[in-house]
């Protein structure tokens, strides 16, 4: 039986080799279109297909519905399986190359055999690609572009995605009672926005068995070494796993030195030699005798520290703070009351008003609230201030329904491409707040995207700064823009900046949220949400913040509805005088 994740890769999948053998592009985006919508759906995809519902989801029919029942039940799918004999698989890696789509992938592979990245670097470097119908130098360039990029951000894969894997791995081996504790440490214990490998800990007494289970799960894909206490894999997606098996009493020790990083290791050992103690994964060693330790808490308080939580160990200060007792309180999702940037089906997002709201509740949040598209971003179904109206009436309704909660007025206005906001004044007044973000023109030159952004923030209709930068991870750097300046302005204006959620965006990232609460701008964590499962993406927001030192009163999220409201309007009092 597969879950939905799976499914939904297959889906997806299949909608790609349809496009790289040319089918109708309808029918492929039908493929695509239902692996996002079965990757978002509530609850266990079980009951909706034992409950023969799946038809009622948006954009899958009846053939959708048998396919997915076929490969809940079976876990396998004729079509699918074709596809995969027909085209190597290596060209779905293909497509991962910034501005290379379907078409261009199938011609590589029918004209020079391109099936893997290491092919298609090989034929551009002997010039074969320029020479091809339709490509030329400057795609060729572009190309060797791409694939430079590649190679800096490796095979690494979104936290998200980490995390979803790591989850169901771990969920199997708790159900072993050799384990005695388990963990994942490394990058994604520290939730970095990438993961390179993940790497799981575990005590136990009887290692074998619990080896036995790790390089027999249905995730792991091939098992490219296995030893008594180390064993080592590839799962189905290409991430490399590795399991440690310690005693329980090094169980802390190895804890510590697995989640890393390495630089804060490296500090944590030269602090531990000045005590004349040797620390490394097995033990905190001194002349005569070892010191124990219950947890990581002990070995940080052996070495006069106060704890560290695993966000903020990247040797950029944590272990001075944590000697002088000046380590920051970290904002928790418990202290979470709401949220700011969401969408709905008045632009291009999948729920209603409603069931946006509803969710929100069902989180025990106090507030939501809506920024849809402004009026020029067509493709996203953008409001004019006629739809603008509607919305705010049909949020007036809405919000006499209930006594504890509200949804807040708000929109994504368009930064236009030179620094003009997308709306007139009168209309950005009917608004509870502004959010402004670039959709378009990502090609500006540095001074100009500066200069166009910082009109923006200069506007006193303004509230927050959208995803700053426009970089989408392991695909694209964001656009040209000098962040120090933009910070300095958001500071002198009082604009909030905003740390976006989506897994491939997270940005502002961690690095220059620090340096933002150092300038006492205020951030919000934003889940830029599509539908209503992405309201979790606060979470993935959250961990940036963290990352980047900021507590409770450094994140609008954490007040109440009363102090937003105050808040907000306080900003507009100030803006109209
Ligand atoms: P990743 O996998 O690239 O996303 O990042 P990490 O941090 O998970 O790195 P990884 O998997 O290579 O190693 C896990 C941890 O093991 C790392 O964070 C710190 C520790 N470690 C690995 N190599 C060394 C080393 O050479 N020296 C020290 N002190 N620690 C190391
Ligand atoms: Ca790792
Ligand atoms: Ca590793
Ligand atoms: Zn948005």
């Amino acid at each position: 039986m597969l879950d939905k994740m799976r499914i939904a890769t297959i889906l997806d999948e299949i909608g790609t080799f349809l496009e790289l053998k040319g089918e109708n592009p309808f029918r492929c985006q039908a493929y695509h279109n239902a692996a996002r919508a079965i990757s978002q759906l509530e609850g266990d995809i079980g009951e909706w297909v034992e409950q023969k519902k799946l038809t009622e989801i948006p954009g899958i029919g009846k053939d959708l519905a048998q396919k997915i029942e076929t490969l809940y039940k079976t876990g396998r799918l004729e079509q699918y399986e074709q596809l995969r004999r027909e085209l190597p698989g290596g060209l779905l890696e293909l497509l991962r190359l910034p501005g290379l789509g379907p078409k261009k992938a199938r011609a590589l592979y029918d004209q020079l055999g391109v099936d893997s990245l290491e092919k298609l670097r090989q034929v551009c470097q002997e010039g074969k690609v320029a020479q091809l119908r339709g490509f030329g130098e400057k795609t060729q360039q572009k190309i060797l572009e791409g694939l430079a990029f590649l190679d800096k951000t490796g095979k690494r894969v979104l936290l998200a995605e980490a995390e979803y894997l790591a989850e169901r791995i771990c969920a199997e081996l708790r159900k072993l009672k050799e384990i005695i504790r388990l963990e994942v440490c490394g990058s994604l214990r520290r939730r970095r926005e990438t993961v390179g490998d993940l790497d799981i800990l575990v005590s136990s007494e009887k290692p074998e068995a619990v080896m036995e289970k790790f390089v027999n799960l249905p995730e792991v894909m091939t098992v490219t070494a296995r030893g008594e206490t180390k064993s080592s894999v590839i799962l189905e997606n290409g991430l490399n796993c590795d399991l440690r098996v310690v005693s329980d009493e090094q169980f802390p020790f190895a804890l510590h030195y697995f989640t890393g990083s390495k630089e804060h290791n490296i500090t944590m050992r030269a602090r531990a030699q000045q005590f004349g103690l040797k620390l490394n994964e097995y033990g905190l060693e001194g002349e005569k005798k070892s010191i124990r330790a219950k947890d990581e808490a002990d070995i940080f308080h052996a070495l006069k520290l106060d704890y560290i939580p695993p966000e903020l160990r990247e040797n950029t200060g944590e272990i001075e703070a944590a000697a002088e007792h000046r380590l920051p309180k970290l904002v928790e999702w418990s202290e979470i009351r709401g949220t700011f940037h969401c969408h709905t089906d008045w632009s291009d997002g999948r729920n209603s008003l409603e069931e946006m709201a509803e969710a929100a509740r069902a989180l025990g949040w106090q507030y939501l609230g809506i920024a849809d598209h402004s009026q020029s971003l067509g493709v996203a179904n953008g409001l004019d201030p006629e739809r603008v109206r509607q919305q705010h009436a049909e949020i007036d309704r809405l919000n006499k329904k209930w006594k504890n909660f509200r949804i807040l007025k708000g929109t994504e206005c368009d930064i236009l491409p030179d620094g003009r906001l997308d709306y007139p004044d009168e209309i950005l007044d009917l608004f509870d707040y502004v959010v402004v973000s670039v959709h378009s023109h990502f090609n500006l030159s540095e001074r100009e995207m500066t200069e166009r952004i910082l009109r923006a923030i200069e506007h006193p209709k303004v509230t927050m700064l959208g995803h700053a930068t426009g970089r989408l991870l392991l695909r694209r750097d964001g656009y040209k823009v000098d962040l120090d300046r933009i910070l300095k302005a958001a500071a002198d204006h009082q604009v909030i900046i905003e740390i976006n959620g989506q897994p491939d965006r997270l940005e502002l990232d961690w690095i220059h949220v620090k340096h933002a609460k150092s300038l006492g701008i205020l951030l919000v964590l934003n889940p830029d949400a599509h539908s209503t499962a992405e309201l979790r993406y606060v979470r993935y927001a959250l961990d940036v913040a963290r990352r980047g030192w900021l507590e409770k009163a450094n994140v609008l999220n954490t007040r109440t509805l009363q102090q937003v409201l105050k808040n907000l309007s306080r900003r507009r009092g100030q803006a109209k005088s």
